[in-house]
């Protein structure tokens, strides 16, 4: 452990949030967010010796930062969602929206915002994937402090920083969560490095899909640049949101960048893709980069349908590296959970310009 270790901030509580079963296209199949991932990357990276590793900080008062960017009633929603929609004696884990308020439902001229209480998880919630359990809204306050707490390194120019952030979430927008994600900790740190003195933050999503909320949190904004790499949305989940031609909007306009890929995508055109977005983004003259960094591009994910390898997130993380500004990176997906690990080190060895030897890797372009 050295005075330039890189800060890994842990996100002890994670382990609450133990989603069983999600349902895709009408079937129910056993959930990809595990507890298991997030072992298998503290176990990576516990007793590297470039890593400091440590906990969020306990005093962060983490519920005024989350209402900067999100809807007061979806936070309320998901604080008090377990303890009022789960029925005393059911033996149930997990609950679910059964319909949702969707825009064709409305009579004509009325609000969206219908209050029913027994409505309500299908008014904040878009899919069947994201199930809410009874310490589900802990363990999302805990990924959002995990978030925060790398920030404060970025803030200070630590060039390197990462939060083990369980669940994600780069799916959630201002008022509806789904993807898995509850809070969307990459959009309220954003906003926090805003409030503490950075001018432009820039995220860049490398998760294999679209990140819809944190896109719809910044769309009509200048001062935070958002930009994906993701699986086209004529086949991959979220669908409706991360065509090219979604680029901003009002003071946003041209500060949202949007790279849909094709299905079964390589290594060196995955790369490729990225330098061209990595260019666009240092334009931005950013005075911090938040990766929004996912695995599920990895070849054997569930998830997703990338062919990345393991020596491609080594050469990831070094042209992250060679962005030249602090780069704070924040977990999102990535479900492959035997390979997980190694995927993880890679790219950090990649982001700290580690000398690694990786077979296959060239060095600067994989
Ligand atoms: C954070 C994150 O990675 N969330 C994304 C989770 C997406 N799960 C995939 C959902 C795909 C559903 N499509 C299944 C097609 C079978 N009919
Ligand atoms: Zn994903």
């Amino acid at each position: 452990m050295s005075d330039n270790a890189i800060p890994v901030v842990t996100c002890p509580g994670h382990i609450g949030h133990r989603p069983q079963v999600e349902v895709q296209c009408g079937r129910p199949i056993v959930a990809f967010d595990t507890v298991a991932r997030m072992s298998a990357v503290e176990q990576a990276l516990r007793g590297d010796d470039r890593v400091r590793m440590q906990p969020p900080s306990a005093d962060l008062a983490v519920s005024g930062l989350i209402t900067r960017v999100h809807d007061p009633d979806l936070v309320e929603f998901l604080a008090n969602a377990w303890v009022q929609q789960s029925g005393p004696g059911d033996d149930i884990e997990l609950i679910f929206a059964d319909t949702f308020a969707h825009p064709g439902l409305h009579a004509p001229g009325t609000a969206t915002k219908r209050p029913h209480q027994a409505g309500a998880f299908g008014r904040y919630c878009f899919d069947t994937i994201t199930g809410v359990g009874p310490d589900t809204y802990d363990a999302a306050l805990g990924s959002v402090a995990t978030a925060v707490t790398a920030a404060a390194h970025t803030l200070q120019g630590v060039p390197l920083t990462l939060a083990l952030s369980r669940p994600p979430g780069h799916h959630v927008s201002t008022d509806v969560f789904g993807g898995g994600c509850y809070l969307n900790n990459a959009a309220i740190t954003a906003q926090w490095m805003r409030d503490h003195g950075a001018d432009k933050v820039a995220i860049v999503d490398i998760d294999f899909h679209h990140g819809n909320g944190t896109q719809a949190i910044f769309y009509e904004r200048g001062d935070v640049f958002y930009t994906s790499l993701h699986g086209h949305p004529d086949r991959c989940f979220p669908y409706f949101t991360g065509y090219a031609d979604e680029t901003g909007y009002g003071a946003g306009r041209g500060t949202t960048l949007n790279v849909p890929m094709p299905e079964g995508i390589e290594g060196p055109q995955y790369l490729a893709r990225l330098e061209s977005t990595l260019a666009a983004t240092a334009a931005q003259r950013p005075d911090a980069v938040i990766v929004s960094l996912g695995f599920d591009t990895y070849r054997s994910d569930p998830a997703g349908d990338a062919l990345l390898n393991t020596v491609d997130y080594f050469a990831v993380g070094q042209a992250f590296g060679q962005l030249g500004c602090p780069v704070l990176a924040i977990l999102e997906g990535g479900y492959a959970v035997a390979d997980l690990g190694a995927n993880v080190r890679a790219w950090v060895d990649g982001a700290a310009g580690t000398n690694a030897s990786y077979p296959g890797a060239v060095n600067g372009h994989g």
